[in-house]
């Protein structure tokens, strides 16, 4: 086993049993969502995975440890803790050997997952190309890592605080899926509509395994975008959310927000501009997904037995 993984309980007897296993990040915890919000949903979303029959395995790094799997105190500590590091690629080695705690992006969480052999990952967004990177060179590390990490992301496609059709450019030019689910669009997060098709539409979980799975046995490293808009009924209004986006993208620039701290200032000013109402939708998005996820881990489990 790896030197820097730790696997919990939970997670070491699925590995045993074979029990399928879905990957969850923590940034989503840390940066993504207020307190107490953050770790309810967290717990909630572990809930329906067991309760579709696969095995959740929360993933951070704490005390110069990956932990695989996660348990109520240490979940609590990611809600809770103001200094956690935000984890991606390059910041890996650092968090570990300075043996602080780290909550991982979807970039650190698949590299993460893949180290400990979990093939599916759910998550709410993922990152993608910012509207003017023309000129900020702003691209999340989350796509590079969608072009080499052989993990399947599940999520509700990305937030329009970036540029949709720039990012799907750059997917499509390192070859990585999108592949929607249960419609032909790309959903956009809090809509579920980006005005941008994905590639394909597979709408059960044995399509989506078979899709991925023939993607690895062809020797095609990277994951695959399985793209899964919000329910309708908790989906935003596209006109307001649209308006609001504009606002906090205008005071991000004002405020010479840069970096690492431009997707979370803007996932925290857009949940204060709609009073809160786009935090339900973040977390309802994010059990939806949590249900594919797991389902998908199980039709996969299946295609890997001899
Ligand atoms: N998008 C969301 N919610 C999130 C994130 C993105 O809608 O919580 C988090 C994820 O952890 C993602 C990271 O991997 O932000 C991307 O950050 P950056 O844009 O700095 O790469
Ligand atoms: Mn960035």
């Amino acid at each position: 086993m790896h030197v820097y993984l730790n696997f919990s309980d939970e997670v070491s007897a699925a590995r045993l049993s074979g029990k399928p296993i879905v990957a969850l990040e923590s940034t989503i915890i840390s940066h993504g969502m207020p307190y107490p919000q953050n770790v309810q949903t967290a717990r909630e979303v572990e809930q329906i995975i067991r309760q579709q029959g696969a095995v959740p395995a929360t993933i951070a790094i704490i005390a110069g440890k990956i932990h695989i799997g996660l348990s109520d105190a240490e979940l609590e500590l990611l809600g809770q803790s103001k200094d956690a590091m935000k984890v991606s690629r390059r910041d890996l080695p650092y968090v570990l050997t300075s043996k602080k705690l780290g909550a991982t992006t979807v970039a650190a969480t698949m590299i993460c997952a893949e180290l400990a052999d979990i093939s599916v990952f759910v998550t709410g967004g993922i990152g993608g190309v910012h509207r003017g990177a023309e000129t900020s060179f702003d691209i999340s590390a989350d796509l590079q890592e969608l072009a080499q990490t052989s993990v399947a992301v599940v999520c509700a496609g990305a937030k329009s605080i970036l540029d949709l059709g720039l990012t799907l450019e750059y997917l499509e030019t390192y070859g990585v899926p999108v592949v929607s689910v249960g419609q032909k669009a790309f959903p956009a997060f809090f809509t579920r509509d980006s005005g941008y098709l994905a590639d394909f539409q597979l709408d059960t979980a044995e399509e989506q395994a078979n899709f991925v799975h023939a993607k690895w046995q062809l020797g095609l490293r990277g994951g695959v975008v399985i793209a899964n808009p919000v329910p309708e009924s908790d989906a935003m209004p596209t006109e307001e959310i649209d308006l609001i986006t504009s606002q906090a993208l205008e005071e991000a620039a004002l405020q010479g927000i840069t970096g690492k701290a431009v997707t979370p200032f803007l996932l925290s000013r857009i949940k204060e501009l709609t009073g809160g109402r786009s935090l339900a939708t973040n977390i309802a998005l994010v059990k939806h997904n949590a249900k594919v996820g797991a389902m998908l881990a199980l039709a996969l489990a299946l295609l890997k037995k001899p």
